[in-house]
């Protein structure tokens, strides 16, 4: 209590009820009484983000002063959704700022909806940048994200009889509160043109004359730590014309002329590019990454040079990391600007260079590696080119020496590729410009030292680490599972919220039958609200007592969504041919995006909408299967998915997916997760216990074997599979497109012939793998225990722990 007689609770919540009624009355310029749940949402980010500024603007000036490293992360996608909790939450200011609006009659779950995701990421990456960036911030460690301020980021999916239409994201249409512009941050970007070669005192200097220039303008977005710890600027960049407009054109009455060059500049940060794991070629995208890549690397030379005077010191104070190859330019114009800007000698400028880089490797998928055809590079940057001619030419003569008997090594560990039209590897480029790489799970690093790195990892010995990703408990435990939360506080301790290593406290109860029932309460009720949105999106209703299913993650065929709609297809005929049997009844829950131009996918969720239709509509299935395809998957679906699903599908083909990270969410959340021995799957098996885990299918030697053998064929395994065999007829011969009979035939032919991706393999191991969780879903004491063991186990997952060892191993910065 204080001297006017409130507690210091009342008081707060008055002060953020005045704050907020300023911000809509003075900001956002309207009288409450007529404002939408969109200026709420406005007014109530305002007033929060006073709070964030004071806390940002005092973090500067300390590590400013104390000198400290930074770390910079440079990514293409930071898939951030929604801020509003975030910050209200990491700030402490929640319970606050729900009472300061439900005094004045607003309901913050209102507020907070109205609030768009800011999707600036297709997937899993971008997902992870946004993690590491709230855990960079929780442990202060100094740090910027340097990424692209897109108008339009992951387009809006839109399920049109069934098939998937993309329509414009528009996060930016009405602004965003969170940003703020940095008109004084703006840097020229330089593109095409010719290299002019002088001699000066007997020393070769190169001249790039540019064809184009560009201007990159800064936006900082504050990244708020928990409990306020400490902020840090994610700073994206947006492009805009030198000139805003050709003025002798438009006086000339050329007015669409006159903004044309306007235009092609603008377009750098107009548009995320849809795409996962297929390499992207256009000229944009490489337009793109040199933009944001030119702009960071300016700018942080800018700041070092400020505070340091001058670049020799810069790998002691600064720390870059490659999210990626999507960034791996930048070595060459860290290369250039050392060069050519600072004068540095080769040897200096390559010491400085390959000391503050480090490059982190999501996929080992040949399609996802990118590569440039040579005369496009050249065009758009021939200085950079030149460069990565040269650091290719010592790279080679050093590796001739060290291996004199093995010329084919030199062409796997070249930068360039000579094979088909000659492309720039940035894998190679990133891999040798960096003193370290790591992957993102145990197995997929190995995997990288064995297959696609195999040759680099000779030449440099002791390069390549290991770093499992992880994820941020405050947003994917403490805000969207708060029944959870609370109850870990209870039984764990209020600390859990601090150290999650503490909610391995659940586990001495997990036989305990009162936890049991109070895990299963809180579970049943956030799959109350996904009903809830299932019915309003989707208008029917699904059962909150039924097993929910759930594969939620981008649409690739790796990821085999496929694969589980044959075990769907199974189920339905089985459970039609014996109705009587223990069937767990289930709600089998898809969501996920494909990327536009991706046929294969985009026919795969037309099938998944195909089959639900069937399913639902099939009466003599009711209560025992439904088959729910929710569109638009983003984070803030996710959000409220992962909390309500029972059953974890993680089940890609072994060796594919490099970590996942969605996989960790579900299992936190106390889902069980039914997986093949694929990225991060098998280290949260090695925590949860081999009885807590539905594993099936090939390992990734197996599959390698398999590959390597061509045995057994897709044909034997069909031939061994009655199920398999019938569920392929069904699909084939039109049970689900009795409308276009032949629909669904090029995904069947692609199974019997070809197979990829080896679902023929593991169909059998699958169906027998869901078998067991009915099983264990028809004990619900057992369920429950094992969700216990599950959600008691996974605090290594935290993206605190990964970020840690970044800051430990890689970034040698203090924690
Ligand atoms: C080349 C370009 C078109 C491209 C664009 C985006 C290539 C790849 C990507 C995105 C890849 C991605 O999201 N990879 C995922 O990274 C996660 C974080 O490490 C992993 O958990 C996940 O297994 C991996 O697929």
């Amino acid at each position: 209590t204080n001297t006017a007689g409130t507690s210091d609770y009342e008081q707060a919540i008055a002060e953020a009820k005045a704050a907020i009624i300023a911000k809509m009355t003075l900001s956002v310029g309207k009288d409450p009484g007529y404002a939408t749940d969109r200026d709420w949402f406005v007014a109530t980010a305002l007033a929060a983000r006073d709070r964030v500024t004071h806390r940002f603007l005092g973090g500067k000036r300390a590590s400013k002063a104390d000198g400290k490293k930074r770390v910079y992360y440079l990514s293409l996608e930071f898939l951030i959704g929604r801020q509003l909790t975030d910050v209200l939450y990491n700030f402490e200011l929640y319970d606050i700022f729900r009472a300061a609006l439900g005094d004045l009659g607003v309901d913050i779950e209102r507020v907070r909806e109205a609030e768009p995701d800011a999707a600036l990421g297709n997937g899993g990456l971008g997902r992870l940048a946004a993690c590491f960036m709230e855990s960079m911030a929780t442990l202060g460690i100094p740090a910027y994200g340097y990424g692209i301020r897109y108008d339009h980021g992951l387009f809006r999916q839109v399920i049109k009889d069934g098939w998937q239409q993309e329509f414009p994201e528009t996060w930016l249409e009405n602004g965003t509160p969170w940003e703020f512009l940095r008109s004084d941050v703006t840097y020229d970007i330089r593109f095409g043109g010719s290299v002019e070669t002088k001699t000066v005192n007997n020393v070769p200097r190169f001249i790039w004359h540019p064809s184009e220039v560009v201007h990159a303008v800064a936006y900082d977005t504050p990244i708020v730590g928990w409990r306020g710890s400490n902020v840090n600027p994610l700073r994206l960049w947006s492009a805009r014309a030198a000139d805003p407009i050709a003025l002798s054109l438009f006086n000339k009455g050329d007015h669409v002329g006159a903004l044309s060059d306007q235009a092609r500049s603008a377009a750098i940060s107009k548009v995320l590019y849809p795409s996962d794991e297929t390499a992207a070629g256009q000229e944009l995208r490489l337009r793109q990454e040199y933009f944001f890549v030119s702009a960071s690397l300016q700018d942080l030379i800018n700041r070092h040079i400020r505070i340091y005077g001058d670049l020799y010191s810069l790998p002691d104070r600064a720390a870059i990391q490659l999210n990626d190859t999507h960034p791996a330019v930048a070595i060459a114009e860290m290369m250039r600007i050392l060069l050519d800007d600072h004068n540095l000698r080769w040897d200096e400028a390559w010491r400085i260079t390959s000391s503050t880089f480090s490059y982190t490797n999501h996929t080992l998928l040949p399609e996802a590696l990118e590569t440039w055809p040579l005369p496009l590079f050249e065009r758009l940057l021939p200085r950079h080119l030149q460069i990565i001619y040269f650091i290719n030419n010592l790279h080679l003569e050093a590796t001739k020496k060290n291996f004199p008997n093995e010329p084919e090594l030199l062409s796997s560990v070249s930068i360039i590729d000579e094979r088909d039209g000659r492309r720039l590897r940035m894998g190679q480029l990133a891999f040798i410009g960096s003193h370290t790489i790591n992957g993102v799970s145990a197995l997929h690093t190995d995997l990288m030292k064995e297959t696609t790195f195999r040759d680099l990892n000779r030449v440099y010995p002791g390069r390549i680490q290991n770093k499992t990703n992880g994820i941020t408990f405050r947003r994917w435990l403490q805000q969207s599972n708060p029944g959870l939360t609370k109850l870990l506080c209870e039984v764990c301790g209020e600390e859990v919220l601090d150290k999650p290593e503490l909610i391995k406290r659940l586990e001495e109860h997990a036989d305990d039958p009162a936890l049991q029932q109070r895990i299963a309460k809180i579970k049943r009720a956030n799959k109350v609200v996904l009903c809830k949105i299932v019915t309003d999106r989707l208008g029917f209703r699904v059962e909150a007592d039924s097993l929910f299913d759930v594969q939620i993650k981008r649409q690739h065929e790796y990821k085999r969504q496929l694969l589980n709609l044959l075990e769907t297809v199974a189920l339905y005929d089985a459970i039609r041919s014996n109705p009587t049997a223990d069937w767990a009844p289930r709600v089998k829950i898809f969501a996920g995006k494909a990327a536009a131009s991706y046929v294969a996918a985009k026919l795969i969720i037309k099938l998944a909408n195909d089959i639900a239709k069937t399913v639902n509509n099939d009466p003599s299935v009711q209560g025992k299967l439904k088959v729910v395809f929710l569109p638009n998957y983003n984070v803030s679906l996710a959000e409220k998915i992962i909390p309500a699903a029972d059953l974890s599908e993680q089940i890609s083909t072994a060796g594919m997916e490099a970590s996942g990270t969605g996989n960790m969410k579900l299992a936190l959340n106390g889902a069980l997760t039914i997986g093949t021995l694929d990225g991060a799957n098998i280290e949260i098996k090695d925590n949860v216990g081999d009885d807590n885990i539905f594993i099936f299918g090939l390992t990734a030697a197996e599959v390698e074997e398999r590959k390597r053998a061509g045995a057994p064929t897709a044909t034997d395994n069909i031939a061994a599979s009655p199920m398999l065999r019938q569920v392929l007829d069904a699909i084939g011969g039109g049970v689900f497109s009795p409308d276009d009979p032949n629909r669904f035939k090029p995904i069947i032919d692609g199974l019997r012939s070809q197979d990829r991706y080896m679902l023929t393999d593991d169909f059998d191991s699958y169906w027998a793998a869901q078998r067991r969780v009915d099983e264990l879903w028809n004990q619900p004491e057992k369920w429950t225990r094992a969700a216990i063991v599950n959600i008691a186990n996974m605090a290594w997952f935290s993206s605190d722990r990964t970020i840690a060892e970044y800051a430990e191993q890689i970034w040698k910065v203090p924690v």
